[in-house]
């Protein structure tokens, strides 16, 4: 679980253990360990593991046979991970994979029987058809469980519900492998369990001889239209009412169609921004598409029009973000997040839901990542440390930083939604999500200023983060190094951002 900002809870205050496997060349505190034990639901602890990960880069790359060059991204990626890794070509299969501009990206999963791993992948991009780099973690199968599962899914349904104080949702379950940190590899039902007033989106691992819970993904992360532009930060810096601010090129039905349906509210192909209930959307305030509710700074959040203004700029600001990051390469293929995907490949389905002054939480936000295909959503909270009280909604950093986790979530490990569980991985995540916000905020003038985060939300100059990020070591002076300090993701986040 991965919030806005820290907050201490049982989830995050997660026993760690030392690192597996061979002597880390680093000093092995927990954030570097491949797993680590997470309080989960009713208080059970489950095991999060991920196998042992190496990863090569080729320079310029490396040169493959003529042959090769006609294949499709499936074929190069079972090839070249089977031949990197020595193995048979059944022993690799192909997840999903794309190409764009001269870049070809594949992901690729380790199979045994036909059964495919949740957590033994590889990864490999080439440019120009050379390979240039090569990521994986598969691991040795000298025991392995039986691949026909003995054990019903449905029988254990009720239970991990239970275990997990949620319900199972709409996605089919399936059966994969699941590497264990004992060098044992479990065959896995793999479903998942929601509770969203608890705060709570789990893919369990139930173990399909023994009917018992073994390891959980966590999918949440934590956090003409008058708007505050992308480029600004806080409303202080004041509206404005923008015009066509969509692109053509990102979204090529408007923000208002999925080619379908075309609606005259805060629901799109994109991005659906509500508060309550996902059709309590903003209506435009005149015809022809105009949204013009100004935000008043002197009423709190809940008062009329501060609602409209609020989902107004949640819906213009993801939408922006999405067609920002479409043109450097989020896209369909790349596992975005949109209703209909024009048949330009990944899976649809999937728009963003941000939910305003969601009632969840207060000072926060938030945001799960489940796997492509699947709606990412996004709760932004009132913060209540002022009076009137403040919208996160108006203050950009914070859905850019939580619109990143989806991002980022995304675009590591092929759509799966799995790979940044540990702690230093997360971390990452983290400083990715700040640094895009920071991005943003510098995207209209060549100044690079010193940035700080929630400022406004949190009324305190400093923002929420130890340091501000800037160019100057006297303002900022943490370095790589400092990780070696650092045990929580918000806190090792702002070392890589
Ligand atoms: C719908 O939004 C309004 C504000 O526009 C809010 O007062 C109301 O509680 C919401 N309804 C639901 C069902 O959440
Ligand atoms: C997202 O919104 C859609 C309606 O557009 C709804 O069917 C779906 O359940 C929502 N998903 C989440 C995770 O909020
Ligand atoms: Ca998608
Ligand atoms: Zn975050």
């Amino acid at each position: 679980m991965v919030a806005f900002k820290k907050y201490l809870s049982s989830v995050l205050l997660a026993v760690l253990y030392a690192s597996y496997g061979d002597a880390a060349p680093w000093p092995t505190n927990a954030k570097h360990a491949t797993h680590s034990v997470r309080t989960v639901g009713s208080g059970v602890q489950i095991n999060v593991f991920h196998p042992k990960a190496d990863y090569k880069t080729f320079g310029a790359g490396v040169d493959v046979p003529p042959s090769f060059v006609e294949l499709g991204i499936e074929d190069k990626t079972v090839q070249t991970v089977s031949s990197q890794l020595n193995l048979d070509s059944t022993k690799v299969a192909f997840k999903s994979g794309y190409t764009q501009e001269g870049q070809s990206f594949g992901y690729a999963r380790q199979s045994h029987d036909g059964v495919p791993f949740v957590n033994a992948v590889a990864n490999v991009a080439f440019k120009d058809n050379r390979l240039v780099a090569f990521g994986q973690s598969f691991v040795d199968t000298s025991k392995i469980a039986d691949s026909k599962p003995t054990v019903d899914v449905n029988t254990v349904i009720p239970k991990v519900e239970d275990q997990l104080q949620g319900k199972i949702n709409e996605i089919k379950p399936s059966v994969e492998y699941l590497a264990l940190q004992d060098g044992t590899v479990s065959l896995v039902h793999v479903f998942q369990v929601q509770n969203l007033e608890a705060g709570t989106w789990y893919e369990a691992y139930v173990d399909a001889h023994s009917g018992e819970l073994v390891s959980v993904t966590d999918f949440r992360s934590d956090g003409s239209y008058r708007v505050l532009p992308i480029f600004k930060k806080v409303i202080t810096q004041g509206l404005e009412l923008l015009t066509d601010p969509q692109n053509p090129a990102s979204s090529p039905d408007g923000w208002h169609s999925d080619g379908t349906t075309t609606t005259t509210d805060t629901f799109g192909n994109n991005v659906v921004a509500f508060k309550g209930g996902v059709t309590n959307t903003t209506s435009q305030s005149s015809d022809g598409l105009v949204f013009d509710y100004t935000y008043d700074t002197t009423k709190e959040p809940t008062d009329s029009p501060n609602v409209d203004a609020a989902r107004t700029n949640a819906f213009y600001l993801i939408n922006s973000y999405h067609d920002t990051l479409y043109q450097y390469g989020f896209t369909e293929q790349a596992f975005n997040f949109q209703n209909n995907n024009f048949d330009k490949g990944g899976l649809g389905n999937d728009r963003v839901n941000i939910s305003v002054q969601d009632s969840s939480g207060t000072d926060n936000a938030n945001f799960f990542t489940p796997p492509d295909g699947q709606s990412g959503l996004c709760r932004m909270y009132i913060w209540d440390l002022t009076a009137p009280k403040r919208d996160g909604s108006l203050e950009n950093d914070i859905p850019l930083h939580e619109m990143t986790h989806g991002l980022t979530n995304r675009m590591t490990g092929g759509g799966t939604a799995r790979c940044l569980q540990t702690v230093e991985s997360g971390g990452m995540g983290e400083g990715w999500s700040d640094a895009l916000a920071d991005w943003f905020a510098h995207s209209a003038s060549a100044e690079i200023t010193d940035m700080t985060m929630g400022p406004y939300v949190a009324n305190n100059p400093a923002g929420i983060r130890t340091h501000p990020y800037s160019t100057s070591v006297d303002v900022n002076p943490l370095r790589y190094s400092d990780v070696a300090t650092r045990d929580e993701v918000h806190d090792i986040g702002e070392v890589s951002a």
